[in-house]
Parts: C-alpha cells; structure tokens; sequence
C-alpha cells in the first residue's frame, strides 16, 4: 500500500528500532528515565525554550499548553480550521472550560490586525480572551507555513497586552525547512509550543511541550492527571532522539514530493488545486469538479493499493513522509487518474 492518509503512518527506522532495544530507562514518574530526560534536555534546546516535557502525543500537548495558559470561562482565540477546535474532541472545553474564538482565514495564517480585533476586554458581557493559539503548519489549510514575522506581529501585539501564544506546531520541523530557518528563530517569540516527534519526524509515538521552566513543570502535574504519566517511557523517548537527529535534514524531500503530487493532481480532469501553494508535506485538493465524492474515490483507490482519505465530501489530503518516495508518488497519481476516468 502507497499510504498518504497521513505522516503519522511512518514505521520506525533501523536506528529507531535498534535504540529503542537499547535504551536506558527508569520511573519517569519520579523523574528517573535517563533517556526521557536527554530528549527533554533536548526538545528544549532545540526550541531555544528553558525546559520541555514529553507527552504522548500532540492532543495532550496542546491540551496541557490551553490549560497552562487559561482560567476556566475565558476564549481561545485561534483560526477557524485550527487542530484544536477541529481535532481534539473539544479538550478545549472539556479539561480548560474555555470557548474557542474562531477566524475565519484563507490560508489557516493569522495576522495580529485578525487577533487584534477578536481580542476581548473584561465586561458584563464578553468571556475574556485567555490565549492567542496559532498553528504552525496549518494542517488543514494544506500545510501553510507561517512567515517570521507574521508570528513576531502577533507575540509582540499579544505580549503588550498580557496575552500569551502557544503555537501547534506539530509540524513546525517542516515549517522551519520552508522558511529556510532553525526551529529555534521560528518559536522565539512563542511562550509554549508543541512539537510532534511522530508526524513528520518518524518516530512511533510522542510529542513535546516546550516553555518556561515554572509552566513546564506545572505542566507534568496535568500530565500525570490526563493519564500521561508513563514510567520506563525511555524504549519511546530513545526513538525519539534518532527523529530528532535524523529526519529534520530529509524533510524538504517530502516538500518536493508534495509538489510532485500537487502538480500532478492539477493535470487530472475534475481535481483543483494549486501547486504554487504547496509549501510543505500536505496537500489538499478538491475533487468536487470529478461528480464522485471523496468517499468514493478513496474506495477506489484503495482497490488500486494507495490510501488517501478525504477531509469532507469535495476535498481530500495527501501526506508525504519518508514511506512514500517520488517512485510511489508517481504510482499514485497513474492510480488517481484511473480512480476518478
Ligand atoms: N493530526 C492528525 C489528525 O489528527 C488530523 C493528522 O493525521 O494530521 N496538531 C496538529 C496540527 C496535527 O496535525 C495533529 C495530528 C495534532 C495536533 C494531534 O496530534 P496527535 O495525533 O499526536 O494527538
């Protein structure tokens, strides 16, 4: 099966596999997993932020980051296909009892003039706003890659009001390719981000929140209440590691691969989509002007031996990761041009 469902579906390299065999582990509960705390130790470099935390994925980070940053009753605001209203089960609601503000946006990229205006003073009436969340790529808006300084714009504005960011970045290694900049400078003016060690990065499970020291080690007490607290946890967080040190550098292969596809789908009969917006590892792409729905073309492709799931009935998304090279993108356009003849 060619599987561009998502970058979640890697299976762990060689050297993942073989460091997870060998990894060093104790009770991360008490703190005591040496290779959990080299990741932590590392996760927080990267990000240039004092202090990270590994989670199980990205949904209990953000969902600890919401909860870090809000009192119950207060909004977050975010844009309208934000991973964080769309995805996680309404944890918004349910851990932090906090509403989401949702703007609208082409491209899944905020300006501080669109949060300027949703920002909401105490009043009679009005939830005050409690966090700006910003998300970085923008999954479902096709992977779209926040500039440097529309995120500068949007701290800088936010921090004079004494709000705080937290960025879903759980593609932000791809983000940082595609603005040619280390992941440190892309979160520099974030307070927390979270970043996903299992996306695009390969490795089998975990994610890290990264931030203040004093937030962080809140954040293991939240952590440890959502169930996350995981004991020899250091057989994951040593896959962990190889992600951090291996994938980065082949990332902008997977971007080449999304544009190879893009423009590939652009040339099908039916399918819109423009390949000058492909920035990253995902591509969406309406299939409304084929007359079958996106259902339908996924059964068939899948009778064809490639995976791709549509995201309503009109539109569909492609990942690619280190599974798919450009021979198995190749094979599933021939295979996509036949799924919708
Ligand atoms: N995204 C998954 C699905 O949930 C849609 C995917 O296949 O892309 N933030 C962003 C931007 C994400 O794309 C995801 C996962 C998460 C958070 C949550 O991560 P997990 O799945 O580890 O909870």
């Amino acid at each position: 099966m060619i599987d561009l469902r998502s970058d979640t579906v890697t299976r762990p390299t060689p050297a993942m596999r073989r460091a997870m065999m060998e990894a060093e582990v104790g009770d991360d509960v008490y703190g005591e997993d040496p290779t959990v705390n080299r990741l932590e130790q590392s996760a927080a470099e990267i990000a240039g932020k004092e202090a990270a935390l590994f989670v199980p994925s990205g949904t209990m980070g953000n969902t600890i980051a919401v909860k870090l940053h809000t009192e119950p009753g207060q909004e977050v605001i975010c844009d309208a296909r934000a991973h964080v209203l769309d995805y996680e089960l309404a944890m918004v609601a349910w851990f932090s009892g906090c509403v989401v503000r949702a703007i609208p946006t082409e491209d899944g990229i905020l300006s501080w003039d669109a949060v300027r205006q949703r920002i909401r003073p105490l009043g009679p009436h009005w939830a005050p706003t409690g966090l700006i969340e910003i998300e970085n790529t923008h999954n479902m808006a096709g992977g779209t890659v926040y500039p440097l300084r529309a995120i500068r714009e949007i701290c800088d504005g936010a921090h004079q009001r004494g709000l705080k960011v937290h960025m879903d970045g759980a593609r932000v290694f791809n983000a940082a390719a595609a603005v040619s900049a280390s992941v440190r400078d892309v979160v520099a003016p974030v307070d927390t981000v979270m970043f996903c060690l299992s996306k695009a990065l390969g490795a089998p499970v975990g994610s890290m929140l990264a931030g203040p020291a004093d937030l962080i080690a809140k954040g293991r007490l939240y952590r440890k209440r959502l169930g996350g607290g995981m004991r020899q946890v250091g057989v994951l967080a040593a896959a962990g590691l190889i992600a951090l040190e291996e994938t980065p550098r082949r990332l902008p292969e997977d971007h080449c691969n999304a544009k190879f596809l893009a423009e590939g789908l652009s040339r099908i009969p039916g399918i819109q989509v423009d390949p000058a917006r492909v920035a990253t590892n995902i591509v969406i792409f309406d299939v409304g002007g084929t007359g079958l729905p996106s259902g339908e073309i996924s059964g068939r492709l899948k009778q064809r031996g490639v995976l791709i799931n549509g995201v309503n009935e009109r539109l569909m998304r492609a990942v690619t990761h280190y599974d798919v090279d450009r021979a198995a993108c190749a094979e599933a356009l021939a295979a996509m041009e036949q799924a919708v003849a």
